[in-house]
């Protein structure tokens, strides 16, 4: 059988190391061009609150209502969403076990909310924000999009959220950020599989910044018209259409602008096999199988597998920004 290749796991005995998440010191905060960006970091009190779970406004740790939004079809395709099952009950989300099953059956009980977001390195405006204060000024739109996982499988995925770049622009990064560094939370109480060496926790990825800034790369908090379930990737997650899917980190705490490629988890524990770039590239085999086909979940096993398109169908949208790389070597 060659369906899926689903061995991912490393032979890699890294040990899993003890969180500082709830000692992480605040970083340093330019209160006045914060005010000027309309964004409010948090008071040291509410971090602490935050910190320790506890809620620091009444009502912030209950999700309110999903406000209005439209599909946004110029970013659309047409292709016919997967369920919401589909697309809720067969995912990769380590810091809850290497399982498909595992996220949606051990990420019930994770608290993500309150939920803040650290925004660090080269830009104007850092320091801790309220999940709130990420989200609200951002119009949430419908985004349909294909979706391909390194290991395969394919499908359909309505989005809802906002374009990553309109959020960037708001921190206002200097002449020195080429890069966005993002960090999913690392809590090895609330995430078994952080106890465990599989990766060098916590997970990290990053995109050059020209990637983030481009109208497709999306920061979702939602699918289907709901807020994201905890193992999609709540509060907040990374959505890069037209790279494989482990590009597209999960409930993010952090955001951080840097001059140098960011170290990236895969990347890093298996430089052979997981580019920096990771754009879908069905001419390149993966070292262990090829990129040529995907199975597109919900088909049924029986379905034949469908071709991999270049850059995953988005190739008119994104094949200029890899102008003059060779798509082979950079991977
Ligand atoms: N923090 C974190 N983010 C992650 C992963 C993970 O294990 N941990 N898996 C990645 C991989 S390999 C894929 S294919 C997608 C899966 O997203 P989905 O489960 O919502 O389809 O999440 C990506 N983001
Ligand atoms: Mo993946």
């Amino acid at each position: 059988m060659d369906f899926d290749t689903e061995n991912r796991i490393l032979p890699s005995d890294i040990p899993s190391d003890a969180t500082d998440f709830g000692r992480r010191r605040v970083l340093s905060v330019l209160a006045a061009s914060a005010a000027a960006a309309g964004l409010s970091p948090l008071s040291e009190p509410a971090v602490a609150q935050a910190a320790r779970g506890l809620s620091p406004a009444a009502g912030a740790s209950k999700a309110p209502p999903v406000p209005p939004f439209k599909r946004n079809a110029r970013w659309s395709v047409t292709e016919a969403p997967n369920s919401w099952d589909d697309i809720t009950t067969y995912n990769n989300f380590y810091e809850f076990g290497l399982d498909k099953s595992d996220p949606y059956e051990k990420a019930q009980a994770f608290r993500t909310r309150p939920w803040s977001v650290d925004i660090a390195g080269e830009a104007e405006v850092t320091g801790r924000f309220t999940l709130e204060d990420i989200i609200k000024p951002h119009a949430l739109e419908e985004r349909v999009y294909r979706f391909r996982c390194v290991e395969g499988w394919s499908r359909i995925v309505p989005w809802l959220g906002f374009p990553l770049g309109d959020l960037l622009k708001r921190f206002r990064p200097t002449s020195r950020a080429k890069f966005v560094e993002m960090t999913t939370l690392l809590d090895p109480r609330q995430m078994p599989g952080q106890r465990t060496g599989v990766l060098d926790w916590p997970y990290v990825e990053g995109l050059r910044i020209d990637e983030a800034m481009h109208p497709l790369t999306l920061l979702a908090v939602g699918l289907h018209g709901r807020w994201l379930p905890n193992q999609s990737g709540a509060p907040l997650r990374l959505v890069v259409p037209w790279k494989y899917g482990f590009k597209s980190v999960k409930s993010i705490v952090r955001i951080r602008f840097t001059e140098r490629q960011p170290r990236t988890s895969w990347n890093v524990a298996a430089p052979e096999e997981y580019g920096f770039f990771a754009n879908v590239n069905p001419a390149v085999d993966h070292p262990r199988w090829s990129q040529a086909k995907e199975r597109r979940i919900g088909a049924g096993f029986l379905a034949p597998r469908i071709d991999t398109l270049p850059f995953n169908g988005y190739a008119a949208e994104v094949a200029s920004l890899y102008r003059g790389l060779d798509l082979r070597r950079f991977y």
